[in-house]
């Protein structure tokens, strides 16, 4: 029997791509280390090891780096105990992938939302925003997962995603982006009570994207409480 591989996640306490790594782990029950890195002042062995600068990054067993979050979560399925998060049959295991893809370009809707610099960007970020929940919400079944029943990596990928609202919520105007999708907002809500999902950020994490936001300079940060001015 092989023995199991350690395992590091170089993280950042509020990237969303980290978490889908860390919901797998945890998922999974595997044991591993978190080293948080500054994107801020990346440091010089962060920089030597990250071919896209960015993080996640998995180290296992001390010496292989794996980058991009997609293909890490896959390789934590394939190598680590039940249960399966990816589908078995090859079709559907496609189609996961390709929302895992979708939930990628909803991140850099979101971006661009809290990024926006005037009303009318933000605004047509929100529309944006709307129209991909409109595609998840045909593609959504019964629930109370994307696939049903049973978690998958679709689900990794989309807890990060509806967490930036609970903070848009509680900090400006409502944006409307779930109006028309009660189908995503159960599926939402089903995410936000799985442990492997709470538990992929620390407690503090609400103030610290708070802090982020306002600091953007944007029109989204202007609408925030104590926000600044935009523009
Ligand atoms: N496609 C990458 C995206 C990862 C990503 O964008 N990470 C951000 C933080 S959330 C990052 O490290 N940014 C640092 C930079 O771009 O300088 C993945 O799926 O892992």
């Amino acid at each position: 029997m092989n023995a199991m591989p350690s395992l590091r996640l170089i993280s950042h306490q509020l990237c969303p791509y980290v978490q889908r790594a860390a919901i797998t782990l945890a998922e999974k029950g595997v044991p591993h280390d978190r080293q948080v890195v500054d994107l801020s002042a990346k440091p010089d062995w962060f920089k030597a090891m990250s071919p896209l600068g960015k993080v996640p990054l998995l180290v296992v067993d001390g010496e292989t780096v794996l980058f991009e979050s997609a293909i890490i979560c896959e390789y934590l399925d394939e190598t680590q105990p039940e249960p399966r998060l990816h589908p078995e049959n090859p079709v559907d295991r496609a189609r996961h992938r390709a929302w895992v893809e979708f939930a990628s370009a909803t991140l850099n809707a979101i971006a661009g939302l809290y990024a926006a610099p005037d009303e009318v960007t933000y605004r047509a970020k929100a529309a944006d925003l709307a129209g991909k929940m409109a595609w998840l919400e045909d593609a959504l079944g019964r629930g109370p997962y994307f696939a049903g029943v049973r978690f998958s990596l679709v689900d990794a990928a989309f807890g990060p995603v509806f967490r930036y609202f609970d903070t848009f919520e509680a900090t400006v105007p409502p944006l409307g982006v779930f109006d028309a999708t009660p189908k995503v907002r159960a599926w939402r809500q089903a995410l936000a009570a799985r442990p492997s999902v709470s538990g992929a950020v620390t407690t503090d994490y609400p103030e610290r994207l708070a802090a982020f936001l306002r600091g953007r300079g944007s029109y989204l940060s202007s609408l925030m409480p104590d926000g600044s001015a935009a523009g």
